[in-house]
């Protein structure tokens, strides 16, 4: 099996310190929660930017911030920026971090639209289409969303068109009030949904977080954790910190027998361009 691959998701957009003081909101913080994360076995750093009272905010301003914030504190680690932002922001405004100086290595794509607990998560295919060629543009690889079973097709129809590029890398986001439920049946019918080979990673919110990792583990899926999905370490116990949640991944993939993976192996397993270089 190829060795796991595991992504922090820091911050998000929706999380506040009232859920778990803990949450790193300004760009430093940010920065010191991924380089603690890297420390603890993460490859991947999936991030969102807040303004300066800790909303979300999609200003590329806050976006090279953090960037930078984050390769000082640890260089090798590979950045991925959300164009998800929140469910309330315009279209427009959601594609700031991909004009950022210096881009980031990833950004995330989400491949159609669904309920996001009383919101609507909006992304109409012509959205999806202008957000994918800017990456392609800008040299920035996407890592597709899929909330629900039909955005798997939606990416495929993509990739059809010449939109997409292969390797397709799946991120499957099970337990949005109001998308797909997380559920072991659930996470199988969507791992044995894409083509044979493609990388796929495994997010689910609040405490079915551990348990869809532990079977992505298993089943040679990928991982990500973090507070953009779940503050909690155990029933009524908040997590420490987002490195405390990454170094439970860890242990327990150690424990199956499943190497994790480095920045750098883990661009050779998700085919990123810097892997070729
Ligand atoms: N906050 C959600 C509405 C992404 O980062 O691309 C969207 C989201 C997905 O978090
Ligand atoms: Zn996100």
């Amino acid at each position: 099996m190829d060795k796991l691959v595991i992504t922090v998701a820091p911050t998000g957009a929706e999380t506040t310190r009232a859920d778990n003081p803990a949450l790193p909101l300004q760009p430093g913080e940010i920065a010191e929660a991924v380089a603690a994360c890297r420390e603890a076995g993460a490859a991947v750093a999936h991030l969102h930017a807040r303004d300066a009272e800790g909303h979300a905010t999609q200003a590329m301003e806050t976006y090279a911030a953090i960037l930078a914030a984050v390769r000082r504190r640890c260089p090798d680690i590979i950045t991925m920026c959300s164009t998800g932002g929140a469910a309330w922001m315009t279209l427009e405004e959601r594609s700031g971090p991909l004009e950022t100086p210096d881009p980031p290595e990833m950004a995330s794509l989400t491949c159609g639209t669904c309920n996001f607990g009383d919101e609507v998560f909006s992304n109409p295919l012509a959205f999806i289409r202008q957000l994918a060629r800017r990456m392609a543009e800008r040299g920035i690889s996407p890592e597709v969303e899929v909330f629900e079973p039909g955005m798997i097709a939606t990416a495929l129809l993509l990739q059809k068109e010449g939109v997409l590029q292969d390797p397709i890398r799946f991120n499957f986001v099970l337990g949005v009030p109001g998308a797909f439920p997380a559920s072991p049946k659930n996470l199988l019918f969507l791992a044995e949904s894409i083509p044979a080979g493609m990388p796929w990673t495994v997010t689910a919110i609040g405490r079915q977080q551990l348990p869809m990792a532990a079977l992505a583990i298993v089943l040679g899926g990928h991982v990500r954790v973090g507070f953009e999905d779940n503050v909690w370490y155990s029933k009524g116990r908040l997590a420490a910190s987002n490195a405390e949640l990454v170094a439970r991944v860890v242990r327990i993939a150690e424990e199956l027998g499943r190497e994790v993976a480095t920045p750098a192996e883990a661009r050779r397993l998700l085919g990123l361009a810097m892997a070729s270089k």
